[in-house]
């Protein structure tokens, strides 16, 4: 093998990751501005209204005709803030129980819940869980309302698929806040939190899929946030390192996290 052709084998790969990159990361920011327009919608049409104007139905049929919008996630839901003073009438007006995302059991009385109100139709196994019960579904929203930023979980088995995924929480606010508000104002105005769950398992592998040449090279994707422990997010179990690897940086718009492609040849030169 020449100089030359080594070196063009090698401009192959890096075209080739680059593109992934790309494209992945265009997706992934599409799928999250709109889930910051949902949030926008939940604000206008449900806080918004008196009485809200949006209700299951409506979501539903909103959130379908949209999906096309977030072509990375495979739904979206609605969990409103509820203390535990408002419990009791909540539950009689629903007519169903808050319950665990582990357990699915009654939720124990708690200062304050996020019980899935509104759910996409691929995610109606949420309603009625309090999103505050799971750990990792817990510090996104605690992190998205003391923000008003579109925040990431790192990489999950998610509910229900157990696939791997990560999940994106925007807060409704009850008002409009300026640009300088602090962490506390920001959490006395949360009303509720949208967001869902972009599926790496399943739609990731679907758009890597349709590139060319997706049968000749391994492509990793990786949470970097701690740099000196990699978390796999896509792609084969093991780790994509050395002289015959192209790295490339990916920004999914959390500044919190930071996420890396990591693409290699099946059959190196
Ligand atoms: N959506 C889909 N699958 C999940 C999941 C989720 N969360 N959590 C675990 N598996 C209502 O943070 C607010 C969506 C969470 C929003």
């Amino acid at each position: 093998m020449n100089a030359g052709n080594i070196r063009r084998h090698r401009e192959l790969l890096d075209n080739m990751c680059d593109e992934r990159a790309w494209m992945l990361q265009d997706q992934f920011t599409a799928s999250m501005n709109h889930v910051k327009a949902l949030a926008a919608l939940l604000r206008t049409f449900h806080l918004g209204k008196q009485p809200s104007v949006l209700d299951q139905e409506t979501f539903a049929v909103y959130t379908k005709r949209t999906e096309f919008e977030r072509p990375l996630m495979t739904g979206v839901a609605y969990a409103q803030r509820l203390f535990h003073s408002e419990r009791e009438a909540f539950e009689r007006r629903y007519g169903w129980e808050i319950k665990t995302m582990t357990t699915k059991k009654v939720q124990s009385p708690q200062a304050e819940y996020a019980p899935a109100v509104f759910t996409q139709n691929s995610l109606s196994y949420l309603e009625s869980l309090d999103m505050l019960s799971g750990k990792a579904n817990c510090d996104n929203i605690l992190r998205a309302r003391s923000s008003g930023k579109g925040v990431l979980t790192t990489p999950m088995r998610l509910l229900e698929s157990n696939h791997l995924g990560i999940v994106v929480t925007f807060t409704v606010y009850k008002e409009d806040l300026p640009e300088d508000a602090s962490e506390e104002e920001r959490i006395a105005a949360s009303a509720g939190y949208v967001g869902g769950a972009f599926d790496f398992e399943l739609l990731v592998t679907n758009l890597l899929k349709q590139l060319a040449g997706s049968q000749s090279i391994i492509v990793n994707v990786y949470d970097v946030t701690n740099e000196s422990k990699p978390l796999l997010m896509y792609g084969p179990d093991a780790y994509l390192e050395g002289r015959d690897v192209h790295v490339t940086e990916l920004d999914f718009r959390d500044p919190a996290r930071k996420h890396e492609i990591r693409c290699r040849f099946h059959n190196p030169l």
